[in-house]
């Protein structure tokens, strides 16, 4: 490495250049105008779908193109067009909607201090909701952080993420997870953790039981292209192909992992459906903020593995519309035009025009449904606040904290929860 005159290291070869590093640096920072014309954006329609059992090597151009099924127009084009009934593409309409109207109260709950935390996800709805339209209803899924989409859609009473949100007394966790860190056996949902793709092992160890156990449930797994710089994805993506393990590793490619751009995980490089391609992996690359293709390229891998045909790895292309989280200000580290600038626009709005394109919708009722979800979700607040919120006093029970992991408590943490219980009487006698 040079040093910092740029001078070369003492004993380095005088006849060689000085080794040097890249380091990514963001096409835009914040004040910059945008230019998309560089991203690569296929017209609708013309991806081929290959056969449910066609090889990774068969596929491998894929992992560079774009499937998409909705094109400028609003309407549904080419091979991957999933034909879904208009009843269904209104129900996925609904379901975003609602999905975007949970996060925008929850996220003004949090600034008005009844939570500590909230993530929106707002432009990647599609990425989830469409996707769980398309697996069964008990296949099993290990989503990140950003698939709140998924519970929504499996019908997860809105009462009780709010309580979970709230940590309050109705917290089925017990306010032991960070707010939005749901989990729901009934509704085959594995807990969410914060610690970056350690979800995707285990969606894979879980697909291989799955197998093993001569189950017919496949599992599906997310995770955001930042995350694909951790080891586990890695681990994971291995296992599966060498097991042809019935799962689908979806890689929610928003662009950002919150102040780092993809490039530094390797987005400069190719893309993130292309690691597919190395690990003998069918892979695809989708525009994620279409919902007719989220829909059949979900369809399409779950028969695949649904099939004993193997993984599918998918990259979903999208950008992720807002901050990362509520501890976060995205105006500090990107332009403010991106999200207006992202050429493949808002899955909302691109599934609403192509109903109303099909003459099965319209400006009218698209604002009574978000009227109506709106206050759907406002009841629920107001109905899991009775329960509490952040700091209310309704919380769980202070021994819960204690309880649960151990089948038996260990000696250690019985003294450690007697010694608590002291210090506790001592400083709060009432
Ligand atoms: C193992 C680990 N490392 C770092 C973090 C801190 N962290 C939380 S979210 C995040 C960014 C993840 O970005 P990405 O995977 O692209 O997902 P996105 O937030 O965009 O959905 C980071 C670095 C963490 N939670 N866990
Ligand atoms: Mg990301």
């Amino acid at each position: 490495m040079a040093d910092q005159d740029d001078k070369p290291m003492a004993g380095a070869k005088p006849n060689l250049p000085p080794l040097s590093l890249h380091v990514p640096e963001p096409q835009f920072r914040p004040g910059d105008d945008v230019d998309y014309s560089n991203v690569d954006i296929p017209p609708a329609g013309k991806q081929p779908r290959p056969d449910i059992g066609a090889t990774p090597y068969d596929m491998r151009e894929m992992v560079y193109d774009l499937v998409r099924v909705l094109d400028d127009d609003g309407k549904a084009v080419g091979p991957w067009d999933p034909k879904l009934k208009p009843d269904v593409l209104i129900k996925m309409l609904e379901n975003m909607a609602l999905v975007r109207a949970f996060d925008e109260r929850l996220f003004r709950a949090q600034r008005q201090g009844k939570t500590s935390f909230y993530m929106k996800c707002r432009g990647e709805e599609a990425t989830s909701v469409c996707a769980a339209f398309a697996l069964a209803s008990d296949d099993m899924v290990f989503p990140s952080y950003r698939q709140q989409g998924v519970l929504i859609a499996r019908g997860y009473p809105l009462v009780e993420m709010v309580n979970q949100i709230y940590s309050n007394k109705g917290d089925k966790l017990k306010g032991r997870q960070l707010p939005i860190m749901y989990c729901s056996r009934e509704h085959s949902f594995f807990t969410i953790s914060g610690n970056l793709a350690t979800q995707y092992p285990q969606a894979v160890g879980w697909a291989m039981a799955s197998a093993i156990k001569g189950d017919t449930r496949i599992a599906a797994t997310w995770c955001g292209e930042g995350s694909t710089a951790e080891g586990d994805f890695h681990s994971a993506a291995t296992f599966a192909a060498v097991y042809n393990a019935p799962v689908i590793l979806n890689v929610i490619n928003n662009q950002w992992a919150i102040s780092s751009f993809s490039g530094f995980a390797g987005a400069e490089r190719t893309t993130f459906a292309a690691r597919a391609t190395g690990y003998g992996m069918a892979g695809l690359r989708v525009d994620g903020n279409d919902a007719l293709a989220v829909y059949a390229a979900t369809q399409w891998a779950a028969e695949r593995a649904r099939t004993n045909q193997g993984p599918t790895l998918i990259e979903y292309f999208t950008y992720r519309a807002e901050g990362h989280s509520t501890s976060d200000d995205p105006s500090a580290y990107r332009s403010a035009d991106e999200s207006k600038e992202w050429p493949l626009g808002d899955p909302i709005n691109r599934l609403k025009q192509h109903l109303i394109q099909l003459g099965e919708w319209d400006e009218d009722r698209h604002a009574a449904m978000d009227e109506r979800l709106a206050n759907d979700v406002k009841a629920a607040t107001k109905e899991a606040e009775k329960n509490g919120i952040l700091g209310h006093g309704l919380h769980q029970p202070f021994e819960t904290m204690f309880q649960d992991v151990f089948e038996e408590l260990p000696w250690h943490l019985k003294e450690q929860s007697e010694q608590a219980a002291r210090e506790r009487a001592k400083k709060w006698p009432e």
